[in-house]
């Protein structure tokens, strides 16, 4: 009797530790960030004895497509999805809906209606724009400000609700103005490239400040600005959103001012969100917050970098 029971618990054990296999179609690794989510993602699944099926859309939404139908076919138990852009997943979705494949999105939002995923783990974007650009009103004063605007991926749900937060923001300071906005796609390259643009168009002009939808595109611009023999930080203000280590050497140099913190670990809630929803069917909040704080030059950036660094930016 006792043999037999060891035995049932084992196999059983065994059973519900294999079957939580979970597909993650994650965009690709644009930035510190993206990268560390990945990581962290890896990392969390591994201390759960999940089996995660990885998947590069290299930036594309075709990819992402093909991805999550392949977990479908696969008849994977659930699917993680960071969504490129926010628009076009309908069909995708029913599919696995069909098919009762719970999905969790990450970091970005959909347009589809929120009965064809399970949760959405992710921060307030709009409020992220909104802490980025009251703390640029609030540093400026009443002072002249011609701001110039580094987007994230177009038609991406950050892009859209980062320009709208910190638009709300600014709104009523009439002394701010934002005066050429572009996308440089949240790569460092995509940065240097555009803010190398921007600096050549207003030449003769002043560039007051600089706010970037991530700090990647931010170190990218700072970059431009310093070959251009400029002081990023003093004759252009930054302000950006992430948190990513390097930014914080960059405002413990001086040559950034102010990022606006985004966790990486958005698979923790979301697995947590998954495991209960598998042990007892229970159905989480449709969007689970994270937090988004603000840093400045006055809150050690060198122990900040320190306490990142390791994560897997
Ligand atoms: O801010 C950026 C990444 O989707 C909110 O995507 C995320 C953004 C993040 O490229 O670094």
């Amino acid at each position: 009797m006792k043999t037999l029971l060891t035995t049932t618990a084992i196999i059983l054990g065994a059973v519900s530790a294999q079957a939580q296999t979970v597909g993650f179609s994650q965009i690709g690794s644009e930035s510190g960030w993206r990268a560390a989510e990945t990581t962290l993602t890896r990392q969390q699944a591994e201390e759960r004895g999940i089996d995660l099926r990885f998947s590069d859309a290299q930036q594309r939404q075709e990819n992402q497509i093909a991805a999550i139908r392949s977990f479908v076919a696969q008849g994977v138990d659930a699917i993680l999805l960071a969504p490129v852009v926010a628009t076009g997943w309908d069909s995708v979705l029913e599919e696995a809906a069909e098919a009762e494949i719970p999905v969790v999105l990450l970091d970005r939002r959909v347009d589809s209606s929120d009965d064809l995923y399970l949760t959405a783990v992710g921060s307030d974007l709009v409020h992220e724009g909104e802490v980025a650009g009251q703390w640029l009103a609030d540093e400026v004063g009443d002072e002249e400000c011609r701001i110039v605007e580094l987007e994230g991926t177009t038609g991406s749900s950050p892009a859209i609700d980062r320009a709208t937060g910190f638009r709300n923001a600014i709104e009523g300071h009439d002394n701010l103005e934002i005066v050429r906005s572009q996308t440089g796609d949240f790569t460092r390259t995509g940065g240097k490239e555009v803010m190398e643009s921007f600096l050549q168009a207003e030449s003769g002009n002043e560039i007051c400040a600089l706010y970037a939808h991530n700090d990647d595109m931010a170190l990218g611009a700072i970059q431009a600005i310093n070959e251009a023999g400029m002081n990023p930080g003093e004759d252009i203000l930054i302000v950006s959103i992430d948190a990513v280590p390097d930014i914080f050497q960059a405002i413990a140099n001086g040559d950034a001012n102010a990022t606006v913190e985004l966790t990486p670990n958005m698979a923790g809630p979301a697995f947590d969100a998954l495991e209960a929803y598998w042990e007892s069917g229970t159905e989480p909040e449709k969007f689970i917050q994270t937090d988004s704080a603000l840093y400045t030059q006055d809150d050690d950036p060198m122990a900040e970098y320190e306490a990142r660094k390791d994560l897997g930016y």
